[in-house]
């Protein structure tokens, strides 16, 4: 290393190209890498650009779109539709999926929410963008109505103090790259990323405006955490690539379960919880459905019936999830 400068930087480009001979595979992460960046560039200079704000839409979720979400949207469909790898896309931002020009299309579908979170992005919290890919069968909608096992890249990219992508392959660890702005390379960063083995730190990550909705278990739960003799700590962005990342590296426990009114949770199954389940299991954490249609499951072994379908996420480690599956055997339900 020169005084400050790297010459032999770990770019994205050579990790991905090292670890794959699949150089469509390679070709799509620098396609997602040169969106990431268009959308760090836009998110960086929305207060100087008059990019905050509304931009007039609503989106799939009934979200009312902002401005940003709309350019994040664009900026990610049209590198993917014109990276030549792509068949057909899913956007949180749009009803109905994209499907690519025969002349332009290749073997992957990819599913994302462009701008996760962005309705903290005009008061300057945290956001990002969350993906999952899977490899063309029919090139029909349904080849991404599969399951976190069919899944054969996620990950997601926050944009915050650094803009970092973190992703992991099919059964593979789970890498982070944070993007250099000297000279435009997302550079790696965090090896082999793994869930704090004793837990980590104790925090507990959820919306306890939605309390009165929860069934018993999940109120018993949170209670626990707030009256644990080894005090935990609430920590609640509101931005799900925020909330995750900071689970990912500290530990505690991240919880959005299905209650009330959200039958099915809020969180979309396939933009959403998939991708961020493989990231927390293949970094050794735990990806629970919590009580979930009649059972308690994995996050990644959920079918999506549809494009836009939610699910129900608990992601931490054995000791805070352990608490969780605690206080549903109190209430007579299999763990
Ligand atoms: P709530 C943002 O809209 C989002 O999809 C996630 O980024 C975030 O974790 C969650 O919803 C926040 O939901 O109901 O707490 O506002």
């Amino acid at each position: 290393m020169a005084e400050g400068f790297d010459v032999d930087a770990p770019t994205l480009s050579r990790y991905v190209m090292q670890n794959t001979k699949d150089h469509e595979l390679t070709i799509l992460l620098n396609t997602l890498a040169t969106s990431f960046k268009l959308i760090a560039s836009a998110v960086g200079r929305a207060g100087v650009a008059q990019l905050y704000g509304l931009a007039g839409e609503v989106n799939s979720t009934g979200d009312d779109q902002k401005k940003l979400d709309v350019m994040s949207n664009d900026m990610m469909i049209n590198a993917l539709v014109n990276s030549g790898v792509c068949s057909v896309l899913v956007s949180e931002e749009n009803e109905e999926p994209i499907f690519v020009p025969v002349e332009k299309s290749g073997k992957f579908c990819v599913a994302f929410d462009p701008l996760d979170g962005s309705s903290n992005i005009d008061c300057n919290v945290s956001v990002g963008t969350i993906f999952s890919v899977f490899e063309k069968k029919e090139g029909t909608v349904d080849d991404l109505l599969r399951s976190g096992a069919d899944c054969i890249c996620a990950g997601y990219c926050a944009y915050s103090s650094a803009t970092e992508l973190v992703f992991t392959f099919k059964g593979g660890s789970v890498e982070g790259f944070c993007l250099d702005p000297t000279i435009g390379e997302f550079v790696h960063t965090r090896v082999n990323m793994k869930f704090p083995a004793d837990g980590g730190k104790r925090i507990y990550s959820c919306n306890e405006g939605n309390y009165i909705h929860w069934d018993q278990p999940i109120k018993d739960a949170v209670e626990a955490f707030k009256s644990s003799e080894k005090p935990y700590s609430a920590r609640y962005v509101g931005s799900m690539v925020a909330d995750i990342h900071r689970t990912l590296l500290y530990g505690g426990i991240y919880i959005y379960p299905a209650d009330k009114k959200s039958p099915k949770g809020k969180l979309r199954c396939l933009y959403e919880g998939i991708p961020m389940a493989l990231i927390i299991e293949q970094a050794g954490g735990i990806a629970s459905t919590g009580l979930f249609e009649g059972k308690i499951g994995r996050v990644a072994e959920l079918t999506p019936d549809a494009i836009h379908c939610k699910c129900p996420i608990i992601m931490g480690g054995p000791r805070d999830v352990g608490v969780v599956y605690d206080c549903y055997k109190k209430h007579g339900v299999e763990t």
